[in-house]
């Protein structure tokens, strides 16, 4: 099964939203593999969002994800990278569909509630970049004959 990184950014934890949408992935039948809560640096975050060096916004960016601690989740199920970010919706929460995290959480094109991988190889990559082998857990949840059908699995 695929592993897709999430990150539950700085404004999800100041406005407690923490449990709401850990609660989304849940529901969805998502399995949680991983969970923590960390402090980002200006090194890690170089790293993650590289691909934006560069922009305006880059620095305020930075800056705003380490004004708090942020949850990183490890989330797996078939397809889990794709799922994940149709569920997160369109960057700027006010372009996101209402139904998606963006869209029912916020109004921002920053302060946008979680980061999700964008593609297989970036979920292996991002997975790596914010947890250690042994803070990823193989358990096999109960009901997995009922969240897919036999030849899904
Ligand atoms: P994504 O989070 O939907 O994958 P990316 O383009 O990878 O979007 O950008 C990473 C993050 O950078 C966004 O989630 C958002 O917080 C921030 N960001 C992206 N574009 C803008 C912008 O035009 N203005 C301000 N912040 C932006
Ligand atoms: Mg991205």
């Amino acid at each position: 099964m695929e592993k897709t990184l999430v990150l539950l950014k700085p404004c999800t934890l100041q406005r407690a939203l923490v449990g709401e949408i850990i609660t989304r992935f849940e529901r969805r039948g998502l399995r949680i593999a991983g969970i923590k809560m960390m402090q980002l640096t200006d090194e890690i975050l170089d790293e993650h969002y590289g691909h934006l060096k560069g922009k305006s916004f880059f620095q305020i960016l930075k800056d705003s994800m380490m004004s708090t601690p942020i949850i990183a989740l490890c989330i797996e199920g078939i397809e889990a990278v794709q799922t994940v970010r149709l569920m997160a919706g369109a960057t700027n929460g006010r372009y996101a569909n209402p139904g998606t995290i963006r869209g029912d959480y916020c109004v921002s094109n920053q302060q946008n509630i979680v980061h999700a991988s964008d593609s297989l190889e970036s979920a292996e990559v991002e997975i790596k970049r914010f947890f250690k082998p042994e803070e990823i857990f193989d358990y096999t949840p109960s009901n997995l004959a009922y969240m897919y059908a036999l030849d899904e699995l």
